[in-house]
């Protein structure tokens, strides 16, 4: 279906207030993130994910009826979504489930529209620590409305590392392997588990990059608009069948020795 034309800048308008909503619906009702509806080995999936999923997509529904909406809290992977739209909201209603689950503030709700594909504006609301990132295409990145930049660090040695170590998803190499690596190449590597506020970290030049195996498309939707508006760099580096991906971002001057760092310990030519 052939969308009117609708500007990044009216998209981020409803992005940020679906992730208001829902985010605040997340904090004001924190004293429930332990009811959850199913645990497992390394997951817990909250009642407050569906609410907040929930909301977010009435926001939306209300401004844009015909849109296609991706959620995680939805069944399938996100390749069996089928989309009769041009312009597609992915959401993730509580990036950092498990943070949130123990009380532990670094956490996001998560929303970017995209067209064809292309992320066009995206918001990453973290209620716990009063922080709204937000980007537009072509209208820069901002945290709070105050723009932001990525890093000037230019050599590994010297690199603050974002990473996550999701033991869900089968990929072929161990997140730790990974984690090994960026731990000899890095300064410093660090876990804080969303991946979502990791990457705005990484624009407003608090971190100098991410990476995470096992991770996927409405972890990362709409931060890595963010990071490209605030000056950095993003890119899958690698997709499985149920939806995982590979993805790694950071400033300009880093992106080339942390690729070609990945790949290496993939196993995977540089090309
Ligand atoms: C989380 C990511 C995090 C990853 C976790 C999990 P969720 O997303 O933000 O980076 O390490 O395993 O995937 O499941 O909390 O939305």
């Amino acid at each position: 279906m052939k969308d009117p034309l609708v500007s990044p800048a009216q998209l981020l308008r409803t992005a940020v207030e679906a992730c208001r909503e829902a985010g605040s619906h997340a904090h004001r009702n924190r004293q429930r993130r332990a009811e959850a509806f199913n645990r497992t080995a390394h997951d817990v999936k909250l009642y407050l994910d569906r609410e907040c999923q929930h909301i977010a997509r009435e926001v939306i529904r209300a401004r844009f009826p015909y849109h296609d909406f991706l959620g995680e809290e939805e069944e399938g992977t996100p390749q069996s979504r089928s989309i009769s739209c041009e312009i597609q909201w992915v959401v993730d209603p509580i990036d950092g489930t498990v943070n949130f689950s123990h009380g532990l503030p670094f956490w996001c709700c998560s929303i970017a529209a995209l067209h064809r594909g292309r992320t066009l504006a995206g918001a990453v609301y973290a209620p716990a620590l009063d922080l709204l990132f937000t980007a537009a295409k072509q209208e820069g990145a901002r945290c709070n409305r105050t723009p932001i930049r990525v890093s000037r660090v230019n050599r590994p040695a010297e690199a603050l590392v974002l990473t996550g170590a999701d033991l869900r998803v089968p990929c072929r190499l161990p997140p730790f392997a990974f984690f090994e690596a960026f731990a000899a190449a890095a300064q410093r590597v660090r876990i804080l588990g969303s991946a979502a506020l990791d990457l705005c970290r990484v624009a407003s030049g608090e971190a100098d990059a991410y990476f995470e195996s096992g991770i996927y498309l409405w972890d990362i939707a709409a931060a890595r608009l963010i990071v490209a508006e605030a000056g950095g760099r993003g890119a899958v580096l690698r997709t499985f069948q149920n939806g995982g991906l590979w993805f790694l971002a950071s400033n300009r001057s880093l992106f080339a020795p942390f690729r070609r760092l990945i790949l290496q310990v993939a196993g995977i030519e540089s090309t």
